[in-house]
């Protein structure tokens, strides 16, 4: 009998033990922003285990993350209304991004009163709005004081989460930022003890390698091998596990959208290509809904590259290097098979149809049925 108690007891601890273990979740996101031309209530939220709102800001004088008012009803309302269609659905609230200025992140991080500031509003514009999470975009960290402070900023923000839950009675907020595809940005290493005591996982950018005004070839902006250099995915997220973080806090990013170059000569229109810059006023960005209708509208050829893992079509002088379904697949079923925790996509509205995001769901899903069939 006492045997019995005793066997039982040890099974429940054991499976409650495996629970705990197994409490990190698959991550299959996409970033979506209000001025993308998609509103929020058209997401088709099923495709999504995570959705990230970006932006808030970082207010330049009081430090604090502030939502512009424009965005304040966008905002407010993200949560509630992606979870509509899937109540089960975690939404972020992503600080910062491309745009914002990096100088004004590094004061921030410089000073234990101003790092309490973000984090403090942080935390309570989260729990205000609705979302589950915080998600640090500071795009990118330009010495190593701000990489010191960076870590300095993470250990805080996590221990504030902690405590906020314990006072709250919540969950903790998921804290996680995007970085660089490598764990080296601007010749600077990450803080990555604090990323990884600090952040439930991170984002790595794997696209922007090149686009047509840095790059006087056509190229791939987000290939997943390189087999003469250390520009790619496969190097990033390789480069990421040796630095020290654990596959499992990694989140592979792959983009909707690509980048036309003009070509020097329509009849060379491989990869490498000559090229002029890029087709249009801007830096060349299209995204995958806008590839498609060029594709169609101007009966252009499409090329899938296995060794690099990318594709491209063209039609006349313009040449678009781009991530199609196979693409986006393969990329899944790799991060997959490296044992990362997930992928994400930005950003959602340049999804044509939604083809990518349930391709990308597909490929994460086929091999999960098949591994719990084993
Ligand atoms: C695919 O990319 C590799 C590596 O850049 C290149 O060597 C090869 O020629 C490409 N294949 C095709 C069919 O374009
Ligand atoms: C559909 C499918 O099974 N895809 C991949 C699942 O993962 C293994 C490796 O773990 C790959 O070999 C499969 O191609």
């Amino acid at each position: 009998m006492a045997t019995k108690t005793l066997l039982f007891l040890f099974l429940s601890l054991f499976s409650l033990l495996q629970q705990n273990v197994s409490t990190a979740q698959n991550v299959n996101a996409g970033y979506w922003f209000p001025d993308s031309g998609l509103a929020a209530s058209d997401i088709d939220s099923t495709l999504f285990t995570h959705l990230f709102c970006a932006f808030a800001d970082l207010d330049s004088q009081t430090y604090q993350v502030t939502v512009s008012s424009s965005n304040t009803s966008p905002f407010s309302l993200f949560t509630q209304t992606v979870q509509l269609k899937n109540p089960s659905v975690q939404t972020l609230l992503s600080i910062g991004g491309g745009n914002s200025d990096t100088t004004v992140f590094a004061s921030m991080a410089s000073d234990s009163t101003s790092r309490k500031a973000f984090i403090d509003s942080s935390i309570k514009l989260a729990r205000d709005y609705g979302f589950l999470g915080l998600d640090l975009d500071w795009e990118y960290p330009q010495s190593a004081l701000d990489m010191a402070n960076l870590g300095l900023l993470l250990n805080e923000w996590r221990a504030a989460v902690a405590t906020e839950a314990g006072n709250s009675g919540k969950p903790p907020l998921l804290l996680t930022a995007a970085v660089s595809y490598a764990p080296t940005v601007n010749g600077l290493n990450y803080p990555i003890q604090s990323i990884s005591n600090g952040l439930d996982w991170i984002n790595l950018m794997a696209y922007d390698f090149y686009d047509p005004t840095r790059s006087d070839v056509t190229r791939s902006h987000a290939a997943l091998y390189d087999p003469t250099g250390q520009v790619s995915g496969s190097y990033g997220i390789g480069a990421w596990i040796q630095a020290g973080i654990s596959a499992n806090k990694l989140v592979f990013g792959f983009p909707f959208y690509g980048y036309a170059w003009l070509l020097v000569n329509a009849n060379n229109h491989g990869l490498y290509a000559p090229a002029n810059g890029p087709v249009g006023s801007g830096n060349g960005a299209i995204t995958f809904q806008q590839i498609e209708a060029f594709i169609t509208n101007n009966k252009a050829t499409t090329v899938y590259n296995g060794t690099i893992v990318s594709d491209y079509c063209y039609a006349g002088t313009t040449w678009i290097g781009y991530d199609d379904t196979q693409t986006i697949s393969t990329k899944v079923l790799y991060a997959k098979q490296r044992g990362l925790l997930g992928y994400f996509a930005w950003h959602v509205a340049a999804d044509n149809n939604w083809v990518l995001s349930q391709q990308a769901q597909q490929a994460w899903g086929s091999n999960a049925s098949r591994d719990q069939g084993k």
